[in-house]
């Protein structure tokens, strides 16, 4: 099982340093809130799973700073993102709303990655070009070369984002993916959230070398290691692999350190497996908790609008869980849809 003494990035118990000063106040606010709405949502998420109200769910909470800067440097609506299942942060950043995600939770008609055909968090949305989730895993990495490729005979100027676990990193679409970005220099940032379990395989049984990033040498490309409990870190690394493709220099991959702060999914017992001082560390570097202090040692954020923004979001979780749940189910004729071709009408 993983030490918990492990050299890591994300090893700060003390609120983050500034790396980037390209954010103004009410944008380094904004990241506070959605981080916030993305816990909020989340752990509502997990009651609504306990209370027998929904059938599965998987946690961004530990992920959020992480999730949160890198797609702040994308562009909603021109780059192409491939988000994975722990991504709340990323689909709120880009547009998709707590009601979106909730009508995907209840499985409903109106929701707008799958039409309630998905299970929870299998994001996706044509308006905000983000594709929807893959379950096999890693599967979404050559995809997002093939979108890479696609912009690049287009002519498009535009970029993709692809994240993934680092679990992600030892299959084979991981290889074939980042390979094919690289031969063919293709504007495509890969980004790996890397909280060092898969389920419950530790990152040493998963992989031979000590970091996802060091892997990044073996396809020519930039391999960043950034700590991914710092949402302006991830931010800067992300506006500069952007940047990189949109220029022409090719791909980039982002290996961002996170802790997992819940058990791997709602039907998983991480007890099992996970020694509990490794989870009491994580919770003391908690993303959330760090940028907090961070803002308000800066006079950013004070008491009462932390409070007020927290209200803001549960009211947000509420509205989104009362809509979503009063919303009809698919009906049951249109069971084979997006499976089948249907009959022509008329
Ligand atoms: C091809 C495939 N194999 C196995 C699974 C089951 N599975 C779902 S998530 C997961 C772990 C992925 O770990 P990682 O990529 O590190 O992401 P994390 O969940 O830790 O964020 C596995 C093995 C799957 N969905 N697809």
């Amino acid at each position: 099982m993983r030490s918990t003494t492990e050299p890591r990035l994300g090893t700060k118990t003390s609120p983050t340093p500034v790396a980037s000063s390209r954010l103004s106040q009410s944008q380094l606010l904004d990241v506070y809130s959605t981080m916030l709405l993305s816990r909020i949502l989340d752990e509502r998420a997990w009651s609504l799973n306990r209370q027998g109200r929904g059938s599965f769910t998987i946690s961004c909470q530990g992920h959020e700073a992480a999730q949160v800067g890198s797609a702040l440097a994308l562009r909603p609506g021109q780059d192409v993102v491939f988000p994975y299942y722990r991504d709340v942060g990323v689909v709120l950043t880009l547009g998709m709303t707590p009601r979106d995600l909730m009508l995907g939770f209840f499985a409903r008609a109106a929701d707008p990655s799958s039409g309630g055909r998905q299970m929870p968090n299998h994001f996706g949305s044509a308006a905000h070009k983000i594709v929807s989730v893959s379950s096999p895993v890693a599967t979404q990495i050559p995809q997002a070369a093939g979108a890479g490729l696609a912009i690049k005979v287009r002519g498009e100027s535009a970029a993709v984002a692809v994240y993934f676990g680092e679990g992600c990193t030892s299959s084979g679409h991981f290889h074939e993916g980042l390979n094919f970005a690289s031969v063919h220099r293709l504007p495509v940032i890969f980004i790996c959230e890397n909280n060092g379990w898969a389920i419950s395989v530790p990152r040493e049984k998963q992989m031979g070398v000590a970091t996802v990033a060091e892997r990044a040498a073996a396809y020519g490309m930039p391999g960043v290691a950034v700590d991914g409990s710092d949402p302006l870190a991830v931010y800067d690394a992300t506006i500069q692999a952007l940047e990189r493709a949109c220029s022409g220099g090719g791909p980039t991959l982002i290996d961002a350190r996170v802790d997992r702060l819940t058990p791997h999914s709602s039907d998983d017992d991480d007890r099992r497996y996970r020694p509990a001082e490794d989870l009491e560390l994580a919770r003391r570097r908690d993303p959330l908790d760090l940028f907090r202090r961070f803002l308000q040692e800066r006079r950013i954020l004070d008491r009462q609008l932390d409070d007020d923004l927290r209200q803001r979001a549960v009211a947000a979780v509420d509205d989104a869980v009362a809509f979503a749940e009063a919303s009809p189910e698919p009906a049951p004729e249109t069971l084979c849809r997006h499976v089948y071709r249907e009959k022509a009408e008329g």
